[in-house]
């Protein structure tokens, strides 16, 4: 089983700026975490950051045919891209969107997303952890048929 963990824009920066907001840990650290966390449950992960729209929009059309759960902080472009709303749309595999803070907490621009109306679920606020909490729960879906959709 393969999961596709994907990371926007800005996102490189993980640790090094804004810790009150971000945390500490690098994104290199997150993705080490996610990757030994899956492997403990034999599942694959692949873990990306990208700065470029077109980028996600590849990164999510590649997972279409590879991929069984995919899971992705669009960081600035959820609350801007079509391109990436529209991608997902035709990724029919388990879809999660995650933010290391609470958007609704945060200024009103954060407060739309286009990515929430073409995933299975959120999560949003618990810091980095958000990452491992996933992935635990992509183990209970995928591999311990725990699966509830709603869309
Ligand atoms: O909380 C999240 O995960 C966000 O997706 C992060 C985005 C922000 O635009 C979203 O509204 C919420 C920003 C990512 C920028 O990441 C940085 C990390 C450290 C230092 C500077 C930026």
């Amino acid at each position: 089983m393969k999961v596709l963990i994907i990371n926007g824009p800005n996102l490189n920066l993980l640790g090094t700026r804004e810790p009150s907001i971000y945390g500490t840990a690098t994104l290199e650290e997150v993705g080490d975490r996610c990757r030994a966390l899956g492997a403990e449950h034999g599942l694959e992960v692949e873990f990306l950051q990208s700065n470029y729209e077109g980028q996600i929009v590849e990164w999510i059309h590649e997972a279409i045919d590879s991929a069984q759960a995919l899971v992705i902080n669009a960081a600035a472009y959820t609350h801007t891209s079509v391109a990436i709303h529209d991608a997902l749309k035709s990724y029919h595999g388990y879809k999660i969107e995650l933010h290391i803070s609470n958007p609704h907490l945060r200024e009103s621009f954060r407060h739309i997303s286009f990515v929430s109306p073409v995933v299975d679920a959120v999560v949003a606020g618990f810091g980095v952890g958000g990452y491992s909490l996933v992935v635990e729960h992509l183990n209970d879906v995928l591999q311990e048929g725990a699966l509830t959709r709603t869309r």
